[in-house]
């Protein structure tokens, strides 16, 4: 009878619609689809310019500067071996060793905010060179014969022990 043929054919479709194999092949489809999606063409391109290192990358704030690179802007007019890459830290002396009391001052410009800063590189004394990350910026420095701005020296000089073995760079304050 044709009723009879219609309610089966209806109630076999719920039950295709609504039984397990329905859910299982829903649940199928959803994982697949999750597995795919972090291979979509998402844009990293603001991570890769971190990670190479570009001038931009570095602009774009303070947690992209390398304290022991020669290019911290902050290094702008240093002439030594960074104590950064000698157990201490761009603004402290490795142990062992103390601050210079008397050093050379430098101008540099913050690329991160556009202003300039004061920077005074007191060499840490009391062992021998540490050798590790020589730099050699110099920025408005001037040869020997012009005492008051050459940079060339070693700080050391009135320590109670004269032996240079790295250089900090400490901020003193910000040109108004
Ligand atoms: N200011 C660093 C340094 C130390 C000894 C000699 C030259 C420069």
């Amino acid at each position: 009878m044709w009723i009879d043929r219609f309610f089966e054919h209806q109630t076999r479709r719920a039950a295709q619609r609504t039984g397990r194999r329905s859910v299982l092949a829903t649940l199928g489809k959803a994982m697949v689809g999750t597995m795919a999606l972090p291979v979509l063409p998402f844009d990293r391109s603001a991570h890769a310019a971190g990670a190479h290192g570009s001038k931009a990358g570095k602009a774009a704030g303070p947690q992209a500067q390398d304290e022991t690179a020669c290019d911290y802007w902050k290094y702008c007019a240093v002439d030594g071996f960074l104590c950064s890459c000698c157990g201490g830290s761009s603004t402290t002396c490795p142990p062992g060793t103390e601050p210079s009391r008397v050093s050379w001052v430098g101008t540099c410009h913050n690329p991160a905010d556009g202003r300039d800063y004061m920077v005074s590189y007191n060499d840490c004394c009391g062992k021998t060179t540490c050798g590790r990350c020589e730099c050699n910026t110099n920025e408005r420095e001037r040869p020997g014969y012009r005492l008051g701005v050459h940079n060339d020296v070693n700080w050391c000089m009135s320590n109670d022990s004269t032996m240079f073995h790295c250089t900090t760079s400490i901020i003193l304050g910000v040109q108004e």
